[in-house]
């Protein structure tokens, strides 16, 4: 390809003084959630995570961060307020806090609209509110979709208590974007070890369990044209897909799973997109696009967990050709997030 292709990140975190502050009391007060390791490290300068100096790269948005853009021509960072966001708080701090973080990004983004657009977040733990806030988001700050980071106080969407989030995002035509967090109180037990607690492995199992327990409940038959999207390689589902699929049918069969219009593997292709955050590995994106089709795997970086130079080495490399390699780069997010082609 002769001239330079657009390149827009699309799994790139960022976080606001205030929420940094309310993960800090978290980080010191009593609990055991699987997701303090992480909270301590980064928000109370426990050892671990602090020492990658992650904090610093997620409050900062417009110094060095632009700077790495620029030094490898990423147009473009889709932002989202980081896990956990707001889904450890109590519901009023968490919607306030949501409302402060959206307004900020709004904010960032009116000052750089070439340069950054962003996911909303929201407070599922008050679901009307937050669907509100949805609407805000979309039809007063134009951000570009929704970022949720998995379970909330160990529930999932296929609860029916969410439901006022799911029609809101699809009322809105968003996507939402589930990125992980610790895995929830009842998986979490034989992954505290060896660091497993973490992206190294929970943080699949976390989002991928979210991911089926969404298409096995037949919630997709009541959101037919609901959008998600995960990262991370899509979290390996499209991987298990095919046992996935004819698993879910005997399940089916047997009565242990509702029946449903459509096949797992029909779900997954109609009803999700996914991200190559955090896996620079060729092989695995092979297999995804020709998996899923080049329209539906779209690039990410993971800033600022992940360094900026392989993300953009291994998509510049990759085995695909220049159409396809346009469509992961950015049409795809520009389709999928309502960004403006440049
Ligand atoms: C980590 C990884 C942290 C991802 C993240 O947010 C995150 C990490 C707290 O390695 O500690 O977004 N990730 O998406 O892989
Ligand atoms: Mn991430």
């Amino acid at each position: 390809m002769a001239g330079k292709i657009r390149k827009i990140a699309t799994e790139e975190a960022f976080s606001i003084p205030e929420v940094a502050r309310e993960l800090q009391k978290v980080a010191r007060a009593p609990g055991d959630s699987a997701d303090l390791p992480l909270v301590k490290g980064i928000y109370d300068a426990q050892p671990g995570y602090g020492d990658m100096k992650f904090l610093d790269g997620l409050l900062d948005i417009e110094g060095k961060r632009l700077r790495e853009m620029d030094e490898y021509g990423v147009d473009i960072q889709l932002l989202s307020l980081t896990a956990p966001g707001v889904q450890m708080f109590d519901a009023d701090t968490a919607c306030e806090l949501a409302t402060l973080a959206n307004d900020r990004l709004a904010e960032v983004i009116s000052r750089h609209p070439a340069r950054f657009a962003g996911l909303a977040a929201f407070a599922p733990q008050s679901p009307k509110r937050a669907a509100k806030e949805m609407e805000r988001a979309i039809g007063k700050l134009h951000l570009n979709g929704f970022i949720v980071n998995s379970h909330t106080n160990n529930e999932y969407f296929d609860d029916p208590k969410f439901w006022p989030i799911l029609e809101a995002a699809e009322a809105l035509d968003r996507c939402i974007y589930i990125h992980p967090r610790a895995p929830s109180e009842g998986l979490k037990g034989p992954l505290r070890e060896y660091g497993m607690d973490s992206a190294m492995w929970a943080y699949g199992v976390e989002v991928g369990t979210h991911a089926v327990r969404m298409m096995a409940s037949g919630l997709f038959d009541r959101f037919p044209k609901l959008k998600i999207c995960i990262g991370h390689m899509g979290e390996a589902v499209h991987f298990w897909i095919w046992r996935i699929t004819f698993m879910n049918s005997r399940a089916q069969v047997m009565r242990r799973a509702p029946k449903t219009q459509l096949t797992m593997e029909e779900y997954f292709k109609r009803n999700f997109v996914i991200t190559t955050s955090g896996v620079e590995d060729p092989l695995a994106l092979d297999y995804s696009v020709r998996k899923l089709g080049a329209d539906n795997v779209l690039w990410a970086i993971d800033y600022p967990y992940q360094p900026t130079a392989p993300a953009v080495a291994f998509m510049d490399a990759a085995p695909l050709s220049d159409a396809d390699k346009a469509k992961v780069y950015h049409r795809n997010a520009e389709r999928i997030f309502h960004i403006k082609p440049a």
